[in-house]
C-alpha cells in the first residue's frame, strides 16, 4: 500500500519505515499513526521481512502527537474514540522485532512511540522528553509508565514535571537507549543490528521478545517461570538442534525456522 506520511522500503530481510511529516517534526496525527500500523501489518505478514527499522528525518524521530489536530478535542472526544489506543495496540501487537533509530527530536509520543519499539539505538544529536506537561496535559501513551520503568523515578519524574529534554549521552546514560552512534551512521548503524538479528532463527527471536516484555508485567516468579518453560519449549525445534550442531561442528548456523 503507499502511503502519504511513511516511506517504506524493503531490502533483503529488513523493512525500513521512515517517518514522514517534515513540515511537522513528524507530529503524530491520526493519519500517520493509522499508516503506521498498516505498514507494521504489512511487514508482519511479509515473509520476507524478519526485522523492522522505524526512524525519522535527521531533525526529528517525532515532536509528539499533533498538538493541532489535539487542540480542540473535548473529554468526549477523546475518551469517546478512546484517543490513539487502536494504533497504539496496533504497534505493539506486532511480533517481528522492531528498532527504533532515533535522531533529533523524540518528544512526548514521539518519545513513547521509541519506547515501544523493542529497542533504541541514538544518533548523538537526540533528544528526548516528555513535556506535555507545557501544554496541560500529561503523557498518553505510555510515557509515565515505560519512561519510569526504563530510567527509574527520579529522572522519570524530572523529565515529566520539568518537561526538559535529555540528550543521548544521558539517555544512554539512564539506560533508555541501548547505544549512541554518529547522526550520519545512525540508519546503517540499526539496519546492521537489523541484519544480525535477521539471521537468527526468527522462533528465538519471538521467544526472546516474548520473555522479555513478560518480565515488564509479570512478577519475578512467574516470569522466571515463562521464561524457563519457553527455554524448555525450545528444545522441541529443529533450529535449537541446528545452532548447537554448528557450534560444536565450528561452523555457521543455518537456521530454517522451523
Ligand atoms: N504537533 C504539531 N506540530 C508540531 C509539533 C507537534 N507536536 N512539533 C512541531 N510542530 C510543527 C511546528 O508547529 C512548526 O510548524 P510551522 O512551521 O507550521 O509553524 C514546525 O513543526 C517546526 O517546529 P518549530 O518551528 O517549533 O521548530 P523548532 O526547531 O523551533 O522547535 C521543537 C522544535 C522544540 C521540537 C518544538 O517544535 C516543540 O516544542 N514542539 C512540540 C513538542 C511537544 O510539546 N510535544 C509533545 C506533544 S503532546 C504529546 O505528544 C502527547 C502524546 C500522548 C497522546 C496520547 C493520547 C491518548
Amino acid at each position: 500500500m503507499a502511503f502519504e506520511t511513511l516511506i517504506v522500503e524493503i531490502n533483503d530481510h529488513i523493512c525500513l519505515i521512515r517517518l514522514n511529516r517534515p513540515d511537522a517534526l513528524n507530529a503524530l496525527n491520526t493519519q500517520l499513526l493509522d499508516e503506521l500500523g498498516q505498514a507494521l501489518r504489512e511487514a508482519e505478514e511479509n515473509e520476507k521481512v524478519r526485522c523492522i527499522v522505524l526512524t525519522g528525518s535527521e531533525k526529528a524521530f517525532a515532536a509528539g502527537a499533533d498538538i493541532a489536530e489535539m487542540s480542540e478535542k473535548s473529554f468526549v472526544d477523546a475518551f469517546g474514540s478512546d484517543l490513539f489506543a487502536p494504533q497504539v495496540e496496533a504497534i505493539q501487537r506486532c511480533r517481528k522485532p522492531i528498532i527504533a533509530a532515533v535522531a533529533g527530536y523524540a518528544l512526548g509520543g514521539g518519545c513513547e512511540l521509541a519506547m515501544m519499539c523493542d529497542f533504541i539505538i541514538a544518533a548523538d544529536t537526540a533528544k528526548f522528553g516528555q513535556p506535555e506537561i507545557n501544554l496541560g496535559v500529561i503523557a498518553g501513551m505510555g510515557g509515565t509508565q515505560r519512561l519510569t520503568r526504563l530510567v527509574g523515578k527520579s529522572k522519570s519524574m524530572d523529565m515529566h514535571l520539568t518537561g526538559r529534554f535529555m540528550d543521548a549521552e544521558e539517555a544512554e546514560r539512564a539506560g533508555l537507549v541501548s547505544r549512541v552512534v554518529p547522526a550520519k551512521k545512525l540508519v546503517e548503524e540499526a539496519t546492521n543490528a537489523a541484519n544480525k538479528i535477521a539471521r537468527k532463527s526468527a522462533l528465538t527471536v519471538m521467544a526472546v521478545k516474548e520473555a522479555v516484555n513478560r518480565s515488564y508485567e509479570m512478577p519475578l516468579r512467574e516470569g522466571l517461570l515463562f521464561e524457563r518453560r519457553l527455554f524448555h519449549a525450545l528444545f522441541a525445534t529443529e533450529d535449537q538442534k541446528e545452532g548447537m550442531g554448528a557450534f560444536l561442528d565450528k561452523r555457521e548456523a543455518q537456521f530454517r525456522d522451523k
